[in-house]
């Protein structure tokens, strides 16, 4: 089962750690032999490489189209070396066999990303390298091959320990990626053809290529399988990139609701001290302060109940002072953008807390994808990125708001359309007041959302729900004047609403009777 490597055959486009392998193997007494561009990338690093076209007995021809299409090729990939009638036919053939692949395709994606005309995306589908990959995938009881720069250092390390040879399960989980690799680049060319070449928007490559990141211990719930993947290429900074400082592996949820508060806290990246608590990928306190633990307070104070066991994200390093407020109760995730020593010292006391340090934090207004599959298919949209412009907010009633009655109803309206739908949000001073999140029907979630402000004047011993005098953010039109009506009850004075229902007159009507200001922004933010 362990094969010696003496022949490597090296054709890549991507040329990272091509030099440092190619060095790694001659020092270790492995033939070269490369196409073109690969050969002299390595003879300029000084190495002895065989061209390819000397192993063909072939020019490379056809502006590099048929290169290492050729029986002297395959054969040396695909013999059984132990088949009596193969290994003569590669006697009579005179073919070498070939013990390692190292093998990256043309940048198809990257070409089409790039803007470039249909002629140059075509010739970038890669036909040669695919070719090498499948046979010496299908081949990996005898053949090694290499199609990620990230595993170069893994194979010196295998030949090392394996005296020059590697063992088959390396050889076999090379292969099952190998295999996921051309499978992914032919998803993405028959994407090309079926909507860029369609003239419709190319769907994003996170969609069709993607790296595996680790295995989770299970998904929702204990009996689903999962893992976490990072899309190849370019891609934001979020909790896969972020150093995990102490704490146990994050699960499936914590990993669903983290990012959750990461991307609703990353509203307030040039905001001031900002704190989210998340429960179940909704919020349940979200608060800004003039210092994070003032912030903290608020943030807690909105529903303290929820915020048990819940996931914070910050936005900005964190302090001792917030780092000891956020360790009197039991929290299972925090996320920020920094933390001091100190702070990092107090969570140390809580061996279970998972503190997650990112880097930055992302650009809520950057353009994504979101995919979700459904029986049958898969649905594709946008990340909804879209922004209200404040100054082209539509006052429809009456009154206009405050300046801080503005100023409300930007914050409820900024954490609504991170609260599942139906979503109201009451705010004031910068402090969420109740949340109402994911009912059928807009009316019960306003209900709910006055219902936590209560209780939660209750359990802080105030006098009255913060509700009073508070905004109130819907993230879809109220379809009747009954939505509203509960918010005038619930002492809000302020609404902010997409509007456009058929029934618009009749719910500012009865906000210029309750004498609520009242503005429309056009946008919606479903969030299902
Ligand atoms: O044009 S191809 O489809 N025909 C081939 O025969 C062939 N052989 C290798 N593309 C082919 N390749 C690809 O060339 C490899 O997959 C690799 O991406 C690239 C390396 O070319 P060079 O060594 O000239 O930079």
């Amino acid at each position: 089962d362990p094969v010696t490597i003496r022949r490597a055959l090296l054709s890549v486009s991507d040329k990272t750690g091509l030099v440092e392998l190619g060095q790694a193997l001659a020092a270790r007494k492995v033939e070269l032999v490369s196409t073109g561009g690969t050969a002299k990338a390595l003879r300029e690093a000084g190495l002895t490489v065989k061209d390819i076209s000397d192993l063909t007995g072939f020019p490379e021809m056809m502006d590099g189209r048929v290169k290492t299409l050729h029986p002297m090729v395959h054969g040396g990939l695909l013999a059984v070396r132990d088949n009596p009638e193969h290994a003569k036919a590669m006697q009579d053939h005179a073919i070498g066999a070939i013990d390692l692949v190292v093998v990256n395709l043309y940048p198809f994606v990257q070409t089409v990303a790039s803007g470039a005309d249909r002629d140059t995306i075509i010739e970038n589908i890669d036909i040669g390298g695919p070719s090498m990959v499948r046979s010496a995938a299908k081949n990996h009881a005898y053949v090694t091959l290499l199609t990620d720069p990230d595993d170069y250092a893994a194979l010196i390390t295998e030949m090392d320990a394996g005296v020059g040879a590697t063992s088959f399960d390396f050889r076999k989980m090379l292969a099952a990626k190998a295999f996921a690799a051309t499978a992914a680049y032919d998803a993405a060319i028959a994407s090309w053809f079926a909507h860029a070449d369609q003239g419709q928007k190319f769907p994003p490559r996170r969609s069709v290529a993607a790296k595996l990141v680790s295995t989770l211990r299970y998904g929702e719930n204990p009996h689903q399988d999962a893992a976490l993947y990072v899309p190849e290429g370019p891609h934001v900074m979020g909790l896969p990139q972020a150093e995990q400082v102490q704490g146990k592996e994050l699960s499936y949820n914590n990993y669903n609701d983290a990012n959750a508060a990461l991307e609703l806290v990353a509203e307030f990246r040039d905001g001031p001290p900002t704190v989210v608590i998340v429960k179940h990928a909704n919020p349940c306190g979200v608060a800004t302060g003039e210092t994070l633990v003032e912030a903290w307070d608020k943030a807690l104070a909105c529903d303290s109940v929820s915020a048990f066991g819940g996931i914070v994200a910050v936005n900005r390093p964190l302090d001792v002072a917030t780092a000891e407020a956020i360790s009197k109760i039991f929290t299972e995730v925090v996320v920020a953008p920094g933390a001091s020593d100190e702070a990092k010292a107090v969570f140390a006391k809580k061996k279970n807390l998972r503190l997650l340090i990112t880097q930055g934090l992302p650009d809520p207004r950057r353009v994504g994808q979101n995919i979700t599959i459904i029986a049958g298919g898969m649905l594709q949209q946008d990340r909804d990125n879209g922004a209200v412009d404040p100054a082209a907010l539509k006052v429809v009633t009456k009154r206009e708001p405050t300046e801080q009655e503005l100023k409300d109803c930007l914050f409820a309206w900024t954490v609504a359309r991170h609260v599942k739908s139906n979503a109201i949000v009451y705010a004031k001073d910068g402090q969420t007041a109740g949340i109402g999140a994911g009912q059928m029907n807009r009316r019960d979630s306003a209900r709910i959302a006055a219902a936590k402000a209560m209780e939660a004047a209750e359990t802080m011993g105030w006098d009255m729900p913060l509700t009073h005098g508070s905004a109130v953010a819907s993230d879809a039109f109220f379809p009747f004047a009954d939505g509203l009506l509960s918010a005038a009850e619930a002492g809000a004075t302020a609404v902010i609403q997409p509007g456009g229902s058929i029934r618009d007159e009749e719910v500012i009507a009865a906000a210029d009777e309750k004498g609520i200001a009242m503005v429309f922004t056009g946008m919606r933010h479903f969030r299902h």
